[in-house]
Order: C-alpha cells, then structure tokens, then sequence
C-alpha cells in the first residue's frame, strides 16, 4: 500500500520548509530530499534568527553553523563550527554522500563545502550585528544567554516519503552569543537527531548542552522501539533530560518524533514551543505540551 507522507518540522519557520517540502512528498520523491529542501528555506531566511543567514552571532561576532542529515538507510552526514555557507545542510549531504566520513569541522568543512562547489558568503546581517554589539555592551563580563523559552528556533525537521522510508535534518547557528568554537547538539547524531527507518525519528530544539547529555534523540526513537509512542516517547526523553540537568527549570528543550506509521508527537520543558505538521490533509501549527505549566 502507498503510504501517506508526513512532514514534521520545529517552530513556526517550519510551516514554510513543510510546504517546500511538500510537492516532493507529494510526487513520490524520498524523505531525503524534502527535508533537505524544507530546511534550506530556513537557512535562507533573515527572519529565523538562529538558523543560517541572520542566525546570531558566537560572542566574536562570528557566525558558525551546525547541521546534520539522517537518511532511510541510517546513513548520515554532519558538519559543525562552520563559517560563511548558506545552506549547511546541503555541506552535511555531501559529507554522507560524497565522502567515508560522518562529520566534518570548522575550517575543514568549509575548504570541502568549497571544494563541493559551495560559495563564501558573509553570513551576518545588519541586524543581528546590531542585536550582537547592543548584547555584547550590555552582557559583555557574563556568559551567554541559556536558550529558555524566549530564544531559540532551531529547525528540526522528519519527513515520511509514500515509500514509507523516513530521514530527517537539522541545521542551526547555535546558541546565541556562545563561545567560540562551541558546538551544540544540532550537527550531533543520536543528540539533535536521530532516525531509524524501523522505527521512527526524532530532533531537538533548545539548549544543546541539555540534549547532549541525554543523548536526547537517540532516546527518543529507542523509547518508541520498545512501544511508546511519539508523544510518550518524547515527554519521557524530557523527563530524562530533566533528570540529568539540575538547571532544568531555566532552560528549554523540545523534541518533535514521527514513528513508521506516520504518527507525530512533541513534548517539552517550558510553553511556548510549537511545531508545524503537514500531511495529505492537514498543515497546522500544533503548540506541544509541556513539563512546566
Ligand atoms: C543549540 N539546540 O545549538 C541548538 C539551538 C536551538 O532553538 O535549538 N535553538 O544548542
């Protein structure tokens, strides 16, 4: 039986990358390629400030960029600490597809972005430069600011194709205002995504740091492997996040999932997160539950 696809993406941005990515859904095209092109519009969006073009700044003023790929076949590719490229998850599809490698850095990964075709550009807009010099005035002595409920917009998107395969991107500028060279969880496979075409797959959105610890998406696909499901699987990955992280109360973190028979869930510590589903007849705006009220 053909399958009915679903796309699955993080915040508010991801109403525009599931429409993008729709017409290949549509069409019978892979899970792959949607969420390469549904992420991509984010990336190009001056609007979505912690995502590729107008994404804040590390506390330098520089622009590094974090992104990871997953596809049906479990194969996957990762670039972090990147500087000066538009679409970062296209720099991770080349690694997973044009190299033996799963994760390429800092400059390493912008000589082979280059080397791929891909054009410098300078990545920081007026604005953010803007935000960034009035923070840096203002904040300069403390440390960067904890991704809680006001910032954050990561995108984090799942896709299931009419073949009924899934795969799964996530690309980010990171943290606001973070130290230089610092990497979160989004370019971290198992961390800020996960997929298992057996099973399901999942991403995270929030403080990096958090996710990493508990190996958050990983969690959450295992969690739906023993039968949980999406929404369970995710409100227990959070409340394993929750268990190791004694800050907790001060941050954010969501994950979104989407299982092999195309059953969505979202859950997360504060309110305020919300992600965007799109199936053959739905393309909505879901606000997900949360630990705190
Ligand atoms: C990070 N998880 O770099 C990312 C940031 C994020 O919404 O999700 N912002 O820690």
């Amino acid at each position: 039986a053909v399958v009915r696809p679903v796309a699955l993406s993080t915040w508010n941005h991801g109403l525009d990358a599931n429409r993008e990515a729709w017409p290949i859904l549509e069409s019978g095209g892979r899970a792959l390629d949607a969420v390469e092109a549904g992420v991509r519009v984010s990336e190009a969006d001056p609007a979505v400030t912690s995502v590729g073009y107008g994404g804040a700044p590390d506390r330098e003023g520089h622009v590094t960029l974090d992104a990871c790929i997953m596809d049906e076949a479990g194969r996957c590719g990762s670039v972090a600490f990147l500087r000066e490229i538009l679409h970062p998850i296209s720099v991770a599809r080349r690694v997973m597809e044009e190299t033996p490698h799963v994760m390429l850095v800092g400059q390493g990964a912008q000589d082979f972005a280059v080397a791929q075709g891909f054009e410098r550009q300078n990545m920081l807009t007026p604005e953010a430069d803007e935000r960034w010099r009035r923070w840096l005035a203002e904040n300069g002595e403390t440390g960067p600011p904890p991704i809680n409920a006001e910032n954050h917009d990561t995108i984090g998107m799942l896709a299931l194709d009419r073949n009924g395969d899934l795969s799964g991107a996530c690309t980010t500028s990171g943290a606001a205002y973070k130290l230089h060279g610092r990497v979160g969880d989004s370019p971290i496979i198992g961390a800020g995504l996960y997929v298992d075409n057996a099973v399901g797959g999942a991403t995270a959105t929030g403080w990096g740091e958090a996710v990493i610890r508990a190996v958050g998406c990983f969690l959450v696909v295992e969690l739906m492997r023993q039968g949980h499901d999406p929404q369970e699987a995710c409100r227990l990955a959070v409340e394993r996040v929750i268990e190791k992280n004694p800050d907790w109360a001060d941050i954010q973190v969501g994950f979104i999932a989407l299982d092999k028979r195309g059953r969505t869930g979202a859950y997360c510590i504060a309110p305020g997160f919300d992600y965007a589903v799109k199936t053959p007849d739905r393309d909505e705006l879901v606000v997900a539950a949360s630990r705190l009220g």
